[in-house]
């Protein structure tokens, strides 16, 4: 269900559940997961790009598993812990988005750092229309970017919005001709993996961490994770090189 293309220094992550829109059951979840962090700790791959088909991204969580659910059973075993794990990657994912990226799906793509869509991509929230609300991030993500009156709409009404849209809002980074998605996600990451991978991861953290300290701490927070850098022989080498005027040799170190 899940495909991995390495192309190094990149590899990219292809949820392939094509008869389901790519629905994310706890199987593919599990690969996905386990995909993820087997490339995070790969030395040879530096940012990740995760997409779909161009149908769909994701049609959200596996509807067929869920609707025999009780609270109960979700609250003692928390099949869906899981998805938690994605947040603790620690290279850079690009969502690469086409067709539906719903429900989970939308969830999902949030949980990745940047995303890219193609013009033909569709984003919601619809777990108001199957009696539920979003469960991985929907409400607290979506909001942060989106702003407390468009998540509102969004998760109240359950409608799904065009790319262009959500690029208005603030959910997509960049929206790209049809054909383009994955190729300019492709070179986003690229782009990436010039930089030096302890600050690219660094910087990751502390943009990551301005969602949830408040602003004093998070300043703390950036100048610990910018003091540390110092220690690096990527600062060294990034530094001199601009004093040597030559392009920077960046080695993770
Ligand atoms: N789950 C399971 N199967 C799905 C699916 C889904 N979410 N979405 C589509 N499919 C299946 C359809 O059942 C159909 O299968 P067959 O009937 O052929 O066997 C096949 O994919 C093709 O779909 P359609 O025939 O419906 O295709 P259309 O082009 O006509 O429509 C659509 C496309 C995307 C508009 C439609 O499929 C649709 O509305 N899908 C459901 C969208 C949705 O409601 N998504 C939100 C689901 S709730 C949590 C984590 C996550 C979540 C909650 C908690 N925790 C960590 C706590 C997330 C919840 C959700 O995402």
């Amino acid at each position: 269900m899940i495909l991995v293309h390495r192309e190094e220094p990149i590899a990219v992550v292809q949820l392939n559940r094509p008869e389901a829109l790519n629905a994310l059951s706890p199987e593919l979840m599990k690969e996905l997961v386990s995909a993820l962090e087997e490339l995070d700790r790969d030395e040879k791959i530096r940012c990740i790009v995760l997409t779909g088909s161009d149908k769909a991204f994701a049609a959200g969580a596996d509807l067929k598993w869920m609707v025999s659910h009780t609270a109960k059973e979700l609250l003692a075993k928390d099949p869906l812990a899981i998805w938690d794990r994605i947040s603790n990657v620690k290279k850079p994912i690009i969502a690469a988005v086409s067709g539906f990226c719903l429900g989970g799906g939308c969830e999902l793509a949030m949980m990745c750092d940047m995303i890219v869509a193609s013009e033909t991509a569709k984003f919601g929230q619809p777990e108001i229309n199957v009696g539920i609300i979003p469960g991985a991030g929907g409400t607290q993500r979506l909001t942060h970017l989106i702003g407390k009156s468009k998540a509102m709409e969004w998760i109240l009404t359950g409608n799904i919005y065009s790319a262009k849209e959500a690029f208005e809002a603030g959910l997509v980074g960049k929206v790209t001709p049809a054909a383009e998605y994955l190729n300019e996600a492709k070179k986003l990451a690229l782009k990436i993996s010039e930089k030096g991978s302890i600050a690219v991861a660094h910087a990751k953290q502390a943009i990551l961490k301005s969602f949830e300290l408040p602003l004093a701490q998070g300043l703390k927070e950036e100048r610990r994770l910018c003091f540390e850098l110092f220690d690096t022989q990527d600062q060294k080498e990034g530094m001199r090189a601009f004093l040597e005027k030559r392009k920077p040799e960046f080695k993770g170190r």
